[in-house]
């Protein structure tokens, strides 16, 4: 025993130390011929004495791992959340899900894929589990999966059936597994065998692990996967579990090319230690080809869930340690690899942004979640596959199994603009000069389509400019422009566009940072025959490999869908007179819907979707908008008692989202009582968090009561807590049992960062829908 232990353990240590480094090149191998040279490598670390000059060469020196430069050049990639959420109506579960509730009815992966794949996509990350726990392949390690539920009579695998819908059009997969797991918690009365947080020590375990010796003899492994090994960790319950987990999934259903760890936790009181070293060693052993993201060294999460890259987006970025003593923490700084980051101390690592989102706003389908439009899409694109990062859409999938027809059309929008905008580069044919170029790197390169050439400006050189000439004058309000960072790393600090007008100059853009792509939608479409592309600053000899110059494909714009005026209507407008077309029930609006005339009345809630008709009658971007429940007419304020309430109180219930209750000084818990001065009969409430981005006053957790008279009172839901509202700030609509009611009380328990704020932008009461029924 003593001397396996022994043995183990020289084996862990020599596990830890190698995790990542088998695609990690240190600098400095020719350092004891030329000690001043400095050599490309993947990570590099600056020392006390280097000058600025060397901490720049240094981190123009860093270079993307062999993974990283094919997941870069994948740009537009797809999420699938679906799972019991999709079920109950939440954001996230609880763990104690019967798998009972997992039942779609039509589920259909390749429809998932088709949508993906017909709007540019290039893999899917499904969620395989989430933080509920429950597992949508049928683990050996876990009764709470699949198999359990009535879904293909236990029989489904919802990995399998992605997996295989992905590889037949070509698309790569990707998986997400929570670390967090709510269904294992140890205090899960719904699950008196929970691992996570149980205590255990860590043991000599092989994996695979037998199923059957799990806990007795977790030395005992089951085969492995044909075509794999087995592998033997230090660890405990929980980290067998999530390692027999990964290697399921990493050997069952083919390649894997990311591996997505989340970092939330909806349930922190009980407290687990990830051994992320052995997960990364695991993966790196099994998909040897796929990025880690989020906890992990590969991709990095850009810091939000609104699809919004940096316009200064650093590819390479500095640690405090060495990556693989590194634990990966949320980078959510507006800068974070600029020159005054770039300290003695730091590792310089290449971890590139991926900017995520939903295209709900919310990651699980509810049917009261809005669907962003394809504006809002085509807005997405820029600012991801546009600021050097990679774009990740999730598309949640209905409790029928399918993508929605308003995700579809929406997407397929965007897909056209997008298509139509980038199909032809403008700048084909154009004669391109620099004033400077090394040898063999002619500036001729950044137009041959091919990103493994590249111009490079002539030693020395940390400026340049680049001179298009075109045979004549185009039209364009898109510019595109690619470094060489494969090869070259990321270097360009600063630029400048200027077009030629006449016999002047005009500057046309000025931007920082560059990288594997960064595309700039002009304020005005440019006409003109020459550009320069005038580099202002780089950190060693700038590159581009690819320039680009686009003209945005013309589609008719959305309609402005305004708020619920005072009577509950609302009005919709179209640009240029053009015809509106609508639907109030869920439906895509087509040239055949109700035709928009006089204001549409919304008092009790609903979602508009509408559309303006082009003069060829095709159908434009499609807006949508949700008025939450009843139209606020005549409502009051009760309490807090009129003088004690400072006039913003009123905004809360004023139907206009735009202004804002924001107490500063609250005393928590504080409640708001609402008079409606009728009785209704409610099926819930809503709350619409501050749309401003800041965090001040947002409530977390809360309590809900109703009252016909207004003095006595029945608690809808004794303490409630909105999911993922920090990340995810959107319209947070609560379901309870049919209530009569004329008046209703909300109080706001505990504001997201514990202080004694509270802000709301709306409260609102929902009348009862006929789905309601179906909710737990
Ligand atoms: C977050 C999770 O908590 C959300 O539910 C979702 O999975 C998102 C992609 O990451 O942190």
């Amino acid at each position: 025993m003593e001397v396996a232990l022994s043995f183990f353990r020289k084996r862990r240590l020599a596990l830890a130390t190698s995790v990542g480094l088998a695609c990690i090149a240190r600098s400095g191998g020719a350092q004891a011929a030329d000690p001043a040279r400095i050599d490309y490598a993947t990570t590099q670390v600056i020392a006390a004495s280097d000058s600025p000059a060397i901490i720049a060469e240094k981190a123009a020196k860093v270079l993307p791992r062999p993974n990283q430069s094919t997941w870069m050049r994948l740009e537009q990639t797809y999420f699938i959340h679906f799972g019991p959420n999709t079920f109950r109506g939440v954001e996230w579960g609880n763990g104690h899900e019967d798998p009972a509730i997992f039942n779609p009815t039509a589920l259909d992966a390749d429809q998932w894929i088709r949508t993906i794949k017909d709007a540019g996509g290039r893999m899917v990350i499904l969620v395989a589990k989430h933080h509920d726990g429950m597992s949508l392949w049928p683990t050996r390690y876990s009764g709470h999966s699949v198999a359990a539920s009535p879904w293909r009579h236990g029989k489904g695998d919802l990995v399998r059936e992605v997996a295989d819908a992905a590889r037949r059009h070509g698309l790569k997969l990707g998986i997400y597994l929570s670390p967090a797991d709510l269904w294992q918690l140890r205090t899960n009365a719904s699950n008196p065998e929970g691992l996570y947080g149980d205590g255990s020590p860590k043991r000599r375990s092989l994996i695979p692990t037998d199923p059957a010796s799990f806990k007795s003899d977790p030395s005992k492994g089951r085969a492995p996967t044909p075509g794999f090994a087995s592998y033997v960790y230090d660890v405990n319950d929980y980290n067998r579990y999530f390692l027999n987990q990964l290697y399921e999934l990493l050997t069952q259903y083919g390649p894997v090319d990311e591996v997505w760890f989340d970092g939330a936790n909806p349930d922190p009181s009980v407290s687990e230690t990830y051994d992320y070293a052995a997960w990364y060693d695991l993966i790196r052993k099994l998909q040897p080809a796929a990025v880690i993201f989020g906890k992990g060294p590969d991709a990095r999460w850009v810091g939000n869930e609104d699809g919004v890259g940096r316009t200064t987006e650093w590819s390479v970025v500095p640690l405090p340690k060495a990556p693989e003593q590194f634990n990966w923490p949320d980078m959510t700084d507006q800068d974070l690899g600029s020159h005054s980051r770039l300290v003695p101390g730091s590792h310089l690592w290449w971890y590139p942004a991926e900017v995520n989102t939903s295209i709900l706003y919310g990651w699980f389908w509810a049917r009261q979640k809005p669907v962003k439009t394809a504006s809002d899409l085509i807005d997405l694109y820029y600012q991801s596959v546009g600021r050097n990062g990679n774009m990740l859409l999730n598309l949640p999938p209905d409790t029928r199994g399918l993508i929605p027809d308003d995700q579809v059309a929406n997407l397929r929008l965007m897909a056209q603009v997008v298509g139509e905008t980038f199909a032809r580069n403008l700048a084909a044919g154009a004669i391109v000069s620099a004033d400077s170029s090394a040898p063999a790197r002619e500036p001729a390169k950044t137009l041959d389509g091919d990103l493994d050439t590249w111009w490079e400006a002539a030693p020395g050189a940390t400026k340049a400019t680049i001179t298009l000439t075109l045979p004549s004058p185009v039209t364009f309000d898109v510019v595109s422009l690619q470094e060489a960072v494969d090869k070259r790393g990321q270097r360009i600090e600063s630029f400048e566009i200027d077009a030629r007008d006449g016999s002047a100059w005009k500057t046309v853009e000025a931007q920082t940072t560059v990288g594997h792509k960064r595309l700039l939608r002009l304020a005005s479409p440019v006409t003109t025959n020459q550009l320069h592309i005038r580099i202002l600053g780089s950190r060693l000899e700038p590159t581009l490999a690819e320039i680009g110059l686009f003209k945005q494909a013309e589609i008719v714009p959305a309609p402005a869908i305004s708020e619920r005026r005072a009577d509950g209507a609302v009005s919709l407008g179209c640009p240029g007179g053009l015809r509106a077309v609508y639907t109030i029930d869920g439906s895509v609006p087509t040239p055949q819907s109700a035709t928009y005339g006089t204001p549409i009345p919304l008092l009790r809630g609903g979602d508009v979707q509408a559309a303006c008709l082009g003069n060829d009658g095709r159908i434009g971007m499609i807006a949508s908008k949700r008025m939450s429940g009843f139209a606020p007419i005549g409502w009051r304020i009760v309490s807090p008692r009129s003088s004690a309430v400072v006039p913003s109180y009123a905004n809360a219930i004023d139907g206009d989202p735009s202004t804002l209750l924001d107490v500063q000084t609250a005393t928590m818990p504080l409640s708001l009582t609402v008079d409606m001065q009728r009785v209704e009969d409610l099926g819930g409430f809503s709350y619409l968090p501050r749309q401003d981005k800041r965090p001040d006053g947002v409530v977390e957790t809360y309590r809900f009561e109703t009252s016909l008279d207004g003095r006595i009172w029945k608690t809808a839901v004794a303490e409630g807590r909105f999911d993922n509202i920090r990340n995810n700030p959107m319209l947070q609509e609560v379901r309870f049992a049919t209530v009569r009611a004329r008046y209703f009380r909300f109080t706001a328990l505990k504001e997201i960062n514990g202080r004694e704020k509270v802000s709301m932008a709306e409260l609102g009461a929902l009348p009862v829908e006929p789905e309601q029924a179906a909710l737990r």
